[in-house]
């Protein structure tokens, strides 16, 4: 016989492993029994290559063993590795809790501008009464953004230190300039509408909000800032029609029934006559705030807005007969209005990029004015 293991041998090398993997508390307690048993040089491994040296006889009543004991802790090793994962798997469950009820970790994301949103807001109350957004070029010629306009040659605002001019000429030879209002957007709808009903009319409801230019540079002027205009040319429309619509504009606004508006006779060139409109402001805990009444203690008016009929030279200009076509306008500062709806101070911070000042006063880009919330609400 050669060195082989007898029978009891084998069984016992066998049962010293299995009872080894049984006693094995982790994955790599489990891998060194498997290296010692069934590695390259592992003793089982060593037994199997006995096999080569034994007579046929031998061999014939060992191989079973020696592979049977082979198979037997390959097999427990296997069994155990799958019940070192279960209690591992099972010690996770009972001690790590996820709630999955919580909300999700909020991504990072960008707000909208105090002016955009109040842009969206404007669009929102005025379509509730009728109005489309009408735009335009934010570089003009002379004749839109001045002449149209009724505007005096002498006008101050013609100057070339209030106005940004371009060296380009338009087909006229005027310099072409940063239009200094949104008004050039009406005259070009009013133009449009008389060419496509052959100097016919037809009525006309706009608002013209956008970004506007003045060489103009302090603590509450910026050179750019943002402007909203609104045009109704119709039948028979007179300035109980301007009061109306502006009152009820401004309480949609700033979301209050109890404002009371003042219009103040003044001059404008393309409109007449022309009236300033200031609202009235109280003082709640210390703080002005748009409405309440006007006249009670440290109450007052605040100028907001400028309209007027729109001048009969405006309209006639625009390829429109005055006689039949009347109108209203009015024009009033976005910047201001966010500042006073929203309590910021500083108007040059609206445009310093700042995002701090931005997660501060942006809004939500679900936070949508809705029609619902608008009129009357
Ligand atoms: C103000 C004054 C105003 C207008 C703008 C206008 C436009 C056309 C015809 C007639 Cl096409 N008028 N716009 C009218 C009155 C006042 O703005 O203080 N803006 C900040």
């Amino acid at each position: 016989m050669t060195e082989g293991k007898n029978m009891s041998d084998i069984e016992a090398i066998k049962e010293n492993y299995l009872g080894q993997i049984a006693a094995a508390g982790d994955g790599d307690a489990l891998e060194a029994i498997r290296v010692a048993a069934l590695g390259k040089k592992g003793e089982i491994s060593l037994l199997l290559k006995t096999l080569g040296k034994m007579t046929p006889e031998e061999r014939q009543s060992e191989g079973p063993k020696i592979n049977g004991a082979r198979q037997a802790v390959a097999d427990a090793i296997a069994a155990r590795k799958d019940s070192i994962e279960t209690e591992a798997l099972n010690a996770r469950l009972a001690t790590e809790k996820l709630d999955m009820t919580l909300p999700p970790p909020s991504a990072p994301k960008g707000s909208i501008h105090p002016v955009s949103q109040v842009m969206d807001e404007l669009a929102e109350i005025f379509a509730d009464l009728g109005f489309s957004v009408a735009t335009g070029p934010e570089i003009e010629d002379d004749w839109h953004n001045f002449t149209a306009l009724n505007i005096p040659e002498t006008h101050p605002a013609r100057a070339m230190h209030d106005t940004f001019y371009f060296p380009q000429t338009d087909d006229k030879g005027m310099p072409k300039l940063l239009r200094t209002h949104t008004s050039p957007v009406q005259i070009r709808t009013m133009m449009d509408v008389a060419k496509q009903t052959d100097g016919e009319g037809a009525p006309i409801y706009i608002i013209a909000p956008g970004r506007t230019y003045r060489s103009d540079s302090d603590a509450t002027h910026t050179p750019m800032f943002h402007q909203v205009e609104g045009l109704v040319i119709d039948k028979n429309i007179h300035m109980g029609h301007l009061k109306w619509t502006l009152e009820t504009f401004v309480r949609a606004f700033f979301e209050r029934d109890d404002i009371e508006l003042r219009l103040r006779p003044s001059y404008f060139p393309f409109t007449e006559p022309s009236a300033e409109v200031d609202v009235g402001f109280s003082v709640e805990k210390g703080r002005r705030i748009i409405g309440g009444d006007p006249r009670g203690d440290n109450g007052g008016w605040m100028e907001i807005l400028g309209s007027g009929m729109v001048h009969p030279n405006v309209i006639r200009n625009c390829g429109l007969d005055p006689d039949i076509w009347q109108g209203f306008a009015f024009g009033c500062g976005i910047d201001r209005l966010a500042m006073l709806k929203y309590g910021m101070d500083d108007l040059r911070a609206f445009f310093d990029g700042d995002l701090r000042w931005m997660e501060h006063y942006g809004f939500d880009a679900l936070d949508v004015p809705t029609l619902s919330g608008g009129v009357g609400a």
